[in-house]
């Protein structure tokens, strides 16, 4: 590395790496901040790659009916929405219409696909109002934000492809999934919630045995159900905004991964009828084992 000083006595050794740079008031930055505040591809930057993403990125203002994205066209950047409404259709190859896949408002993101994959556009995305867009670069993209998330959809793809409530999402939705997931661990015993705590967190177990317990009327702790890998725990509280139904400990060492409260419902909510019917037969198991003796 060299030091400002030695830069300047040495004018000629400028870094090898030309960052991308449009300058922005004080507003801007703040308002990029604000539609980056809930994007997992910037969780894991330090400082400096945090700033370089920011120099780079141009704002773009778009009128309704822009096609920001055409489907089969070239990737050039990774779209950030500060507002506006933006629809995403999918062509398939044997089809005549385009089928609407999903939309995006303030804070949500688009186009990394290409920049990742090398590929061309996957989806054609429209703008269903007046808006502003964060543009990014494929250069500032692929240097300092894609190497963590490419890891993490790869390390992840197995197994969430294996958790059989997720089997019947689309590839690119688990890959969504991944970017949002977190790790946590717990040792033998360790406490993962407490029946009555407020619920934050949904988890998925990626190794390991949980067991569960309720308090029965004599105030005992009761064991109710056990779950291993590639089953989930802890949707009930978030389903339906209600305490910790169970009291849930790691049995021998636990590994789980976990989601937010808000990614669990935007991510999984294809898969909610599902998650919300076997939220039912739960309670049913839950109530007769509690009352059966
Ligand atoms: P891109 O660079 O390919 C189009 O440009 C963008 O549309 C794409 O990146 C994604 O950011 C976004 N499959 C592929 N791309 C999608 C999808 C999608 N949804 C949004 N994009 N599917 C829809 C999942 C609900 C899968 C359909 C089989």
């Amino acid at each position: 590395r060299v030091s400002v000083s030695a830069e300047s006595i040495q004018p000629s050794s400028i870094s090898p790496q030309e960052y991308v740079v449009h300058p922005k008031t004080n507003d801007q930055r703040q308002r990029i901040n604000e539609a980056i505040a809930n994007n997992f591809l910037f969780k894991n930057l330090d400082d400096d790659q945090a700033g370089h993403v920011v120099d780079a990125m141009a704002e773009k203002p778009v009128s309704k009916g822009t096609v920001v994205i055409e489907q089969g066209a070239e990737g050039d950047f990774y779209y950030i929405v500060e507002s506006g409404t933006f629809d995403c259709f999918i062509q398939k190859p044997q089809e005549q219409d385009k089928n609407k896949v999903t939309s995006y408002g303030p804070g949500g993101s688009f186009g990394e696909l290409a920049l990742m994959y090398n590929a061309p556009r996957a989806a054609t995305i429209v703008a269903t109002s007046d808006g502003v867009l964060w543009a990014l670069d494929r250069i500032t993209f692929r240097s300092i934000l894609m190497d963590s998330s490419v890891r993490k959809r790869r390390m992840y793809e197995r197994f969430l492809s294996e958790v059989p409530i997720l089997r019947s999402l689309e590839i690119y939705e688990r890959h969504k999934i991944a970017d949002a997931l977190e790790p946590i661990q717990f040792d033998d015993q360790e406490v993962v919630m407490r029946e009555g705590d407020v619920g934050q967190n949904f988890y998925l177990i990626e190794d390991g045995e949980a067991i569960f317990y309720k308090t029965a009327e004599d105030g005992s702790q009761k064991e109710v159900n056990r779950s291993y890998k590639g089953d989930y725990f802890g949707e009930l509280a978030l389903l339906h905004d209600n305490p910790r139904a169970a009291t849930v400990v790691a049995n021998g060492r636990l590994k789980c991964v976990t989601l937010g409260k808000k990614a669990f419902t935007r991510l999984l909510g294809p898969v909610m009828d599902i998650l919300k019917r076997n939220s039912e037969n739960y309670h049913a198991i839950l109530r007769e084992a509690t009352q059966n003796d």
